[in-house]
């Protein structure tokens, strides 16, 4: 009969699955009964250990290479070098810093900074001898070549040629510079203009001392004349007086001047004379063109004092180098 037989489980007879050994990735023996097959210690840095060496060979070449480029430019800069002008026996000296530049300066040569005596002045060699003009007529200027230094002396309290025009002397109004043939000057005018008369200035300090005068005059128009104070210092002070064809020494001031000694002078118009003053001590001597007029000693001389000048009257003068020397 057919039938339907039961069905019978069929036990399949599974195979298994057989996979190609070739790729199956190799695991890692990871059993720890059998002993890792052991890995071999790392090769040395052969190629490190190479640079090492080459570093230590190369450095010093370097180095030896750099010094010797150093050593070339200093020698290039020191045999680039310009000797100056008194330089001498130029050399480049070798040392282990560089070649170092060497001379010797020449004696008695224009462009050593020493002003030599006997070789140079401030006008044949201003690089070594300074100009010691101080742009003061009141000093005397030199250079000491001891102290290689200017030397300034004082030797004026004021000197005034009227050359620029102007004057420090605190003129008057009547009073103004003037050319006179070819030569400033300083006119002084007595008349009366705009109610001033017998016009006078005072100038230079009370405390000037034991001093030098020296000036030019001239009388123009008329003989009235001027007075020349001098060591003038309140009532006190010396006055020459000039007019009328004499001169004479006044000891005083305003009010109670005396004369101490009278010379006539035979003074002509429109001509220059000059008069000086000295005093030392007691001794006060006056020159008019260097031809002795007076020579008076004072018991009780006046050793300080400023200087004036006055016009007598209608007296008209004309001053010019005026110099009051220490
Ligand atoms: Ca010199
Ligand atoms: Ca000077
Ligand atoms: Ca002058």
């Amino acid at each position: 009969m057919e039938g339907t037989a039961p069905q019978v489980p069929v036990t399949q007879e599974v195979q298994p699955e057989v996979k190609d050994v070739s790729q199956i990735p190799q695991q890692p023996h990871t059993d720890p009964q059998t002993p890792p097959e052991s890995t071999p210690p790392p090769k040395p840095k052969k190629r490190e250990t190479k640079k090492v060496v080459m570093l230590l060979i190369l450095l010093p070449v370097f180095a030896i290479m750099a010094y010797g480029i150093y050593i070339a430019t200093t020698y290039f800069n020191c045999s680039k070098i310009t000797p100056k002008t008194c330089e001498t026996n130029t050399k480049c000296n070798f040392s282990l810093s560089g070649f170092y530049f060497t001379s010797e300066t020449k004696d008695n040569c224009c462009g050593n900074a020493l002003c030599e005596e006997g070789f140079e002045t401030n006008s044949d060699c201003p690089n070594d001898c300074p100009s010691c003009d101080d742009n003061s007529v009141l000093t005397l200027d030199s250079f000491s070549y001891e102290t290689q230094e200017c030397e300034n002396i004082a030797t004026h309290y004021f000197i005034e040629d009227f050359e620029e025009g102007k004057t420090s002397i605190d003129k008057k109004v009547n009073w103004k510079i003037i050319d006179d043939q070819g030569d400033k000057v300083l006119d002084c005018l007595g008349k009366e203009i705009e109610g001033v008369q017998n016009d006078w200035a005072n100038f230079g300090y009370a405390d000037w001392t034991n001093y030098k005068s020296e000036l030019n005059f001239k009388l123009v128009e008329n003989l009235e004349g001027f007075g020349f104070h001098f060591f003038s210092k309140g009532e006190q002070g010396y006055i020459v007086d000039i007019r009328e064809r004499k001169i004479t020494l006044k000891k005083g001031a305003q009010q109670g001047r005396r004369d101490v000694s009278l010379e006539p002078f035979d003074f002509k118009l429109d001509q220059w004379y000059v008069l000086k003053t000295e005093k030392t001590g007691n001794n006060i001597n006056i020159y008019i063109d260097d031809i002795q007029v007076f020579e008076y000693k004072d018991s009780q001389p006046v050793d300080t004092g400023q200087l004036r000048i006055e016009t007598f009257g209608d007296g008209h003068v004309r001053l010019d180098d005026i110099s009051i020397s220490k």
